[in-house]
C-alpha cells in the first residue's frame, strides 16, 4: 500500500494547549484487534472499504457478538484491551516484534450540555499512520508518528454512547518519515493521550507568547480565536503574578499580533526556571498555562541565552523507559529521565531522533533543562520525493505549533546524519526556511558527520555544505569506536570546523554492557567506554568554538541493529544508564566533566 499524504490538518490548525483544557480524557483501556492482513481495510478482492464514507464494510464498523445466529468475522470485546496511551510491543509479548495495523476501539459517553459548544478529537500521537473512524464514519487520516493530530466533531458526536474506532499501522516504508532503516524501536500504537476537547462556540484556538528576543523589555503575542465570532474581538493577555495586563483586538481573520511592555520579572534559565502563569481571556473562552521568558541568540562562536554565553551541558535521550523496555509515556517516566540528566549535571538535552511527548517540554521549563528537539529525518530519506517532503514538512509544523510556548526549546533540528547531495540540501534547506517562517526566534541546527577534505588532508573536517544555513554547526563523531584507533589515539586527532559559528558536538559514545569488566580495550566492557570518555572530552574541549556536547546516550535503549548474542540482545549500549538504572563508569567521568564546566561558568559570571 501507498501512503498518501495526510488529509488530516497540517501543523497551524492544532489546537493551542489542547490536553489541558476541559474536555473528557479518553485515556484508559481500549478494545483491540490485530489484522496483519487488513482485512478490516480490504475486501476479499482487495477494495478498500474506505472508497465510500461511510465504509462499505470493515472494521471501522464496531461490532461484538451478541446474537450467536449471526455469522460475523470480527468483533471488539472488553476483554482484549490495550492501555492507551502505550505502545503495542512492550504490552503483550506476541507483538513485540509486530508492525502492522492494529484496530483500536473506545466506547464514551457524549458530554450531556452540547448546545452553544464545540469538540475537538485531539491525540497526542499515535506510530506511524492512524485512521479514525466516529459512529463508522471516517475523520480521515493522519500521517507521523510523533506529532499531535486532530479533527473536529461536534456534527459526528451522538446523543449517548458513541463509538470511536482507530486504526493504527506502524509498518515501516522507503518513502517515508522516518525511513524504513532507524537505530531505534519501532513501537507501534496510540502512544499518546487521546482527548475529547470541549470548546466555547467562539473560542482561543491558539496563543504564542514570549519574549520579544530584539527588545527584551517587550513581550510579542501572537493569538487566533476561532468561530463565528472571531472577528473584532478583545483578547485580554495577562501575567497576574507581574500585575501584567494588555487588550488586543483581533482582525477578519480572528488574529491578533502585537507587543506589551514587559518588567519586574526574573529571566528563565536553568538556574532559575522561573515560570509565570499567563492567561489568554476571550469573551467566551479562557485559557492559560505557565510560561517562562528568555532570550536565545548567538554571537560569533557563542550560544547567548539571555544575552550570556552558555556552555550546553548536554546528553542525548531517547523516549523509552528502559526499566520496563518500551516507548516512555507517562508523566513519571519523562520525569525519571530528565531527573537522571540532571543528575549528570546537565543543563540540556538533545531530543532524539523524533519529537517526545509534549509533557516533556513543561517539565523541562519546569526543571530548568534547556532543549533541543527534532524531526525524524534520519539517515536516508527519499530526498527527491515530494509526498516525503511534505510529510517532514508537515511533521516539522505540527512540532513547532504544539512546544512554542516553550521557553526550554531552544534549537529545532531538521535532520540527523543525512548524507551530502544537491537533493538533500534543497529538502533540508526548505525545512530550515518552514522553521524561519514559523519560528524565526529560535535556532535551527542538523546533526552533520565529518567528510574528506582536499584542503585538510589528515584532519576531520566539518564541511558539510548544509552548515552555511544553520544557525549552530552540530556534528556527530564516533573515532575510537566506529574506526580510527583506539581512545589513546583522540589526543592525535586534528580538527577543522569551516564556519565561524557556535559548534555543539551532538553524539560521540561507546557501548558498555552494564557490569561487564575486563581489561579496557575489551569492547562492551564499562572500561572502554569511560577510557573513551576520559580521552574524548579533552579532544572536543579543544575545539575551537565548542558551545555545548550530547553525548550519545544518557539510557541504553532497544534496537533491532544490535544483534550480538548474549552481549547486545537488541540493545544499544552506548548508554550511561543501564537498563535497571545502573550507572556506568562513564556516567560519573562525565558527571565529573560537568562539574567542572559549571563551575567554571559560574566563576565567569563573579
Ligand atoms: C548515530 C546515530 C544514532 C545511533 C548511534 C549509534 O550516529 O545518530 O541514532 O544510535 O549513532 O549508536 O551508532
Amino acid at each position: 500500500m501507498l501512503l498518501s499524504l495526510p488529509l488530516g490538518l497540517s501543523g497551524a490548525d492544532l489546537l493551542v494547549n489542547a490536553l489541558q483544557r476541559p474536555g473528557l480524557s479518553l485515556d484508559g483501556q481500549w478494545a483491540y484487534l490485530v489484522d496483519p492482513y487488513d482485512v478490516g481495510l480490504y475486501d476479499y478482492r482487495a477494495r478498500a472499504f474506505d472508497r465510500t464514507n461511510p465504509p462499505s464494510g470493515g472494521f471501522a464498523h464496531d461490532q461484538s457478538w451478541d446474537d450467536e445466529t449471526r455469522l460475523i468475522e470480527y468483533g471488539f470485546t472488553d476483554d482484549r484491551t490495550l492501555p492507551v496511551p502505550g505502545d503495542w510491543n512492550s504490552q503483550d509479548e506476541q507483538l513485540w516484534y509486530y508492525e502492522g495495523g492494529i484496530w483500536y476501539r473506545k466506547h464514551f459517553q457524549a458530554p450531556e450540555e452540547r448546545a452553544g459548544k464545540r469538540f475537538v478529537l485531539y491525540f497526542g500521537g499515535a506510530n506511524y499512520q492512524t485512521d479514525v473512524y466516529l459512529n463508522g464514519r471516517k475523520l480521515g487520516t493522519h500521517i507521523g508518528g510523533f506529532t499531535p493530530f486532530q479533527w473536529e466533531v461536534t456534527e459526528h458526536l451522538r446523543e449517548g454512547k458513541n463509538s470511536l474506532v482507530v486504526r493504527v499501522d506502524n509498518r515501516r516504508h522507503p518513502e517515508a518519515v522516518p525511513t524504513t532503516s532507524t537505530d531505534w524501536w519501532n513501537y507501534g500504537g496510540i502512544t499518546r493521550s487521546v482527548r475529547l476537547v470541549e470548546l466555547p462556540e467562539t473560542h482561543v484556538a491558539d496563543y504564542w507568547v514570549q519574549l520579544d528576543q530584539e527588545q527584551p523589555d517587550r513581550l510579542q503575542v501572537d493569538l487566533r480565536l476561532d468561530g463565528p465570532d472571531a472577528a473584532g474581538k478583545t483578547v485580554t493577555v495577562r501575567l497576574p503574578e507581574l500585575g501584567l495586563s494588555q487588550r488586543f483586538t483581533t482582525g477578519q481573520d480572528g488574529r491578533a499580533q502585537g507587543t506589551m511592555p514587559v518588567k519586574g520579572h526574573t529571566l528563565w534559565s536553568p538556574d532559575h526556571p522561573q515560570l509565570y502563569d499567563l492567561v489568554v481571556e476571550s469573551p467566551q473562552d479562557r485559557v492559560g498555562e505557565r510560561i517562562g521568558l528568555r532570550t536565545i541568540g548567538t554571537e560569533g562562536q557563542s550560544i547567548l541565552l539571555n544575552g550570556q554565553p552558555i556552555y550546553l551541558r548536554g546528553v542525548c535521550l531517547h523516549e523509552e523507559n528502559p526499566l520496563r523496555s518500551g516507548r516512555s509515556v507517562t508523566i513519571d517516566e519523562a520525569r525519571m529521565l530528565l531527573t537522571w540528566a540532571k543528575e549528570l549535571g546537565c543543563n540540556f538535552i538533545r531530543l532524539a531522533h523524533y519529537p517526545h511527548q509534549e509533557a516533556v517540554a513543561r517539565l523541562a521549563d519546569e526543571m530548568g533543562l534547556l532543549l533541543w528537539e527534532e524531526i525524524p529525518v534520519y539517515w536516508t530519506i527519499q530526498w527527491e520525493n515530494p509526498d516525503t517532503l511534505a510529510n517532514a514538512r508537515n511533521q516539522l509544523a505540527e512540532l513547532i505549533q504544539r512546544d512554542r510556548n516553550r521557553a526550554s526549546v531552544i534549537i529545532w533540528s531538521v535532520a540527523n546524519e543525512t548524507p551530502p547531495s544537491d537533493a538533500r540540501l534543497a529538502f533540508l534547506r526548505t525545512l530550515i526556511d518552514d522553521v524561519r517562517a514559523q519560528d524565526s526566534t529560535r535556532l535551527v541546527s542538523a546533526a552533520l558527520e565529518m567528510h574528506p577534505h582536499p584542503d585538510y588532508p589528515g584532519q576531520q573536517v566539518i564541511a558539510d555544505p548544509l552548515g552555511e544555513f544553520t544557525d549552530v554547526v552540530s556534528f556527530n563523531q564516533y573515532i575510537a569506536w566506529y574506526g580510527g584507533g583506539d581512545p589513546d589515539n583522540l589526543k592525535n586527532i586534528r580538527w577543522k570546523v569551516l564556519y565561524d559559528k557556535p559548534i555543539i558536538v551532538s553524539e560521540f559514545g561507546a557501548g558498555a554492557e552494564p557490569g561487564r569488566h575486563g581489561p579496557r580495550l575489551n569492547r562492551f566492557t564499562e572500561e572502554y567506554q569511560a577510557w573513551l570518555y576520559e580521552k574524548t572530552l579533552p579532544m572536543l574541549d579543544g575545539i575551537e568554538g565548542v558551545s555545548g556536547l550530547s553525548p550519545w546516550i544518557l539510557v541504553d535503549f532497544r534496537s533491532p541493529r544490535r544483534l550480538l548474542p548474549g552481549v547486545q540482545d537488541n540493545w544499544n549500549l552506548k548508554g550511561l544508564i543501564g537498563r535497571d538504572g545502573q550507572r556506568k563508569q562513564a556516567f560519573y567521568v562525565l558527571q565529573d566533566f560537568y562539574e567542572k564546566k559549571a563551575a567554571e561558568a559560574e566563576g565567569k559570571q563573579e
